[in-house]
């Protein structure tokens, strides 16, 4: 039972979220915004994490220096970002080994889209085109969530992703205008990367859990089926503009609503993804499981390190 004071407590905590107020991390918090912030926020980091494997598949295959060069920065770019949501998600009192050993066993999701292969050069386009292109239009709407350190963290990873998007399209595009060969690597990229980015932005709203808990909270500020809707009508001219065509018969503009009407996402292939039956579940897993275990020598150094420093500094 929650005792009275607990209750003026919440009270008070939803007046500040109703007034627009930013929470800090000592400001007090009902139990659940800080479970649910943890669950977001942990998940977002391991997605920029495990989001790396993809396209490190590609950097030593990257058909120029320059795009090798690009490819390798956009990568650190995300290593980055996940650090960065590590710590912002410490500051509500979880620890990242704790964050690391959930992702590790399996127990903690990370985004569905990562779960698909890199086949070809041009999947690296359709990752920065389109993946970086929902992650932006998801990343805009937390930029300005109630817990700061979440919202401020955002501001500087949308910067990043914007270039991240722009150099996905450049990619593209320049397949775009090369052999029947090149053009058809570029659209078969799009076809196997349209559907699972549109699944990016979660179940639709009608079957999203945790949706309404976090509109009220401000956290999300729109739903899944809202972004994904803004996604996909400023996505739609872009592929137009470089004549690619996205895999979808049933796209068509709607100029009652102002909106392209879609078609239904496979809602099945998404479960099982996310279940982890998906094509590389298994193999990123292995993968976070092997890097961690091959770094265990130089945690032990650093531990060593600490243990020596913290021994002089006593010592002087
Ligand atoms: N994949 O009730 P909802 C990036 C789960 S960053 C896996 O609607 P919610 C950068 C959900 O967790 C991409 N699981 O959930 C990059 C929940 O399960 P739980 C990552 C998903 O939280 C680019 C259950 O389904 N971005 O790409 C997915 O209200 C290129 C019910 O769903 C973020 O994480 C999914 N797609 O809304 C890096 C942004 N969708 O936990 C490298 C922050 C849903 O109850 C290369 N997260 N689930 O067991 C969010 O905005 C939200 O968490 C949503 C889901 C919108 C993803």
């Amino acid at each position: 039972m929650e005792s009275h004071s607990e209750q003026e407590k919440e009270k008070q905590f939803n007046e500040r979220i109703d007034r627009g107020d930013i929470i800090e991390p000592k400001d007090w918090m009902p139990e659940r915004y800080r479970k649910q912030l943890i669950r977001i926020m942990g998940q977002h980091a391991h997605s920029e994490i495990v989001g790396m494997l993809p396209e490190g598949n590609w950097i030593t295959r990257a058909p120029s220096l320059r795009r090798k060069a690009v490819l390798l920065a956009k990568v650190q770019d995300e290593a980055g970002h996940g650090l960065y949501i590590y710590s912002g998600t410490e500051t509500l009192g979880v620890s990242r080994d704790q964050m690391n050993q959930e992702l590790l066993s399996g127990k903690a999701k990370y985004s569905s889209i990562f779960n698909y292969p890199t086949l070809s050069w041009a999947d690296m386009g359709a990752i920065g085109w389109l993946v970086d292109g929902a992650a932006i239009v998801n990343q805009t709407a937390l930029a300005k969530c109630s817990y700061g350190p979440y919202a401020r963290a955002m501001i500087r990873i949308c910067k990043e992703e914007n270039f991240h998007h722009k150099q996905g399209y450049e990619i593209l595009a320049t397949l775009m205008t090369g052999t029947p060969e090149q053009k058809a690597m570029a659209q078969d990229a799009v076809d196997r990367f349209w559907w699972p980015s549109l699944m990016m932005f979660g179940p639709s709203d009608k079957d999203s859990p945790n949706t309404a808990e976090l509109m009220r909270w401000k956290v999300k500020k729109y739903t899944n089926d809202d972004l994904r809707q803004r996604f996909i009508d400023r996505t739609v001219p872009q592929a137009e503009n470089i004549g690619l065509k996205l895999p979808d018969d049933k796209l068509k503009w709607n100029p009652d609503t102002m909106h392209y009407e879609h078609g239904e996402i496979n809602w099945d292939e998404f479960y099982n993804v996310i279940k982890g039956n998906g094509i590389c579940n298994h193999q990123r897993l292995k993968a976070r499981n092997d890097a961690h275990d091959k770094g265990a020598w130089v945690r032990e150094a650093a531990n060593a390190y600490a243990g020596k420093h913290a021994e002089k500094t006593m010592a002087a």
